[in-house]
């Protein structure tokens, strides 16, 4: 009996050891997210007239990452994923998305992104980079069609440590990373991360469907919600190439803990400037022709405040001379007058002294 029992706590001792423990998911460390029906890009994009294309497939709904052991998870989920009418080998064949990362480590980064033209600001230059593509082919996107993990100085193509899958139950394309193929891990709740949906296409520029005026069967419309005064400028930034080629945006970072709204996302995509040829910036920049006329405007004032003092010096030069003028006048009549009236004086008090010396000298002189 007592063997049986000996035999049967090692058994389980061998279960517990060999039998995997069940998958205990744990809560995301970051969860954001955007708010639905914003799929316009700018504000005024609409979606290819394709059947295929059906409502909400460039919706951004939701972001999530999660520290699973061994991986970094990455969950975007959209309104309506659209079935998958290409077959493409990741479960997905509409949607591109770009997740651009920047970590607390120190490495060099880059602030330009892959074929959506648009620049990250500075403090969102990415360190690595996923671009998750539905996966046909063997080389890594844009130049193939396989997803791709972009790093400081190396591509890695989707494998067993970097796998994609949609989600279909919950509307979610996947990544799944190997911790080993990232940097700065221990610190996920600190990252800075811009999510970018656009709509995936084999022939189109670094596979990004293309933008049109007038839109189409297999283009976004660049105008579908603009006013008749905004057509020339979109047209002249097509021309430019510096249209934005996003449909939706969600950002994650200390600035944007919850995300973004429809109209930051909507101003910030529309803030690429023809004139200069610049594409737009996430976030958003202010621009700098106003910092440069409040200098001016310092300037000016400056140069005033000297003149004022100019003014004030010569005035005091006129005061001076006056009152040295009027003393020179008031000197020399005083002085005349003090010397002819000592000198009368002295005149008459000696005569009259000599009168009276005379008249005592023949007084005495008859005694
Ligand atoms: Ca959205």
């Amino acid at each position: 009996m007592k063997r049986f029992v000996y035999i049967v706590l090692a058994l389980l001792f061998i279960a517990y050891i060999i039998l995997p423990s069940p998958v205990a998911y744990s809560a995301p460390v970051i969860s954001v997210t955007d708010p639905e029906g914003d799929d316009r890009g700018p504000g005024y994009y609409g979606y290819p007239t394709a059947d295929v294309f059906k409502p909400g497939v460039f919706d951004i709904l939701k972001f999530e990452v999660y520290d699973e052991g061994n991986n970094v998870v990455f969950k975007v989920y959209v309104r309506d994923l659209g079935g998958n009418p290409w077959n493409g080998p990741n479960g997905f064949c509409l949607q591109y998305i770009h997740i651009y990362v920047r970590t607390k480590a120190p490495l060099p980064a880059r602030t330009d992104t892959i074929g959506l033209n648009v620049l990250l600001r500075p403090e969102y230059a990415w360190h690595f980079a996923l671009l998750l593509a539905p996966g046909w082919e063997s080389d890594p996107v844009p130049v193939g069609q396989r997803a791709a993990l972009y790093l400081p100085t190396q591509v890695v193509v989707q494998d067993d440590s970097f796998k994609v899958y949609a989600d279909t139950d919950n509307n979610a394309i996947v990544a799944e990373v190997s911790k080993d193929l990232l940097p700065d891990v221990e610190n996920i709740a600190n990252w800075v991360i811009v999510v970018a949906l656009t709509s995936y296409d084999g022939f189109g520029p670094a596979r990004v469907r293309p933008v049109d005026v007038t839109g189409g069967e297999w283009a976004v419309n660049g105008t579908a919600y603009a006013t008749p005064d905004m057509v020339k400028r979109i047209a002249k930034a097509i021309a430019q190439g510096i249209e934005p080629r996003i449909m939706d945006l969600l950002v994650y970072s200390a600035d944007y803990p919850n995300g973004i709204t429809a109209e930051e996302q909507y101003s910030w995509l529309d803030s690429y400037n023809i004139d200069l040829g610049l594409p737009a910036f996430i976030p958003g920049v202010v621009l700098q022709p106003v910092t440069i006329t409040e200098t001016q405007t310092l300037v000016k004032t400056t140069t005033k405040v000297s003149t004022l003092t100019e003014t004030t010096t010569v005035e005091k030069t006129v005061t001076t001379t006056s009152v040295e003028e009027k003393t020179i006048t008031t000197t020399s009549p005083t002085t005349t007058t003090v010397t002819v009236t000592d000198w009368t004086i002295t005149g008459v008090v000696g005569i009259i002294l000599l009168i009276i010396g005379f008249a005592i000298g023949y007084v005495v002189k008859k005694k």
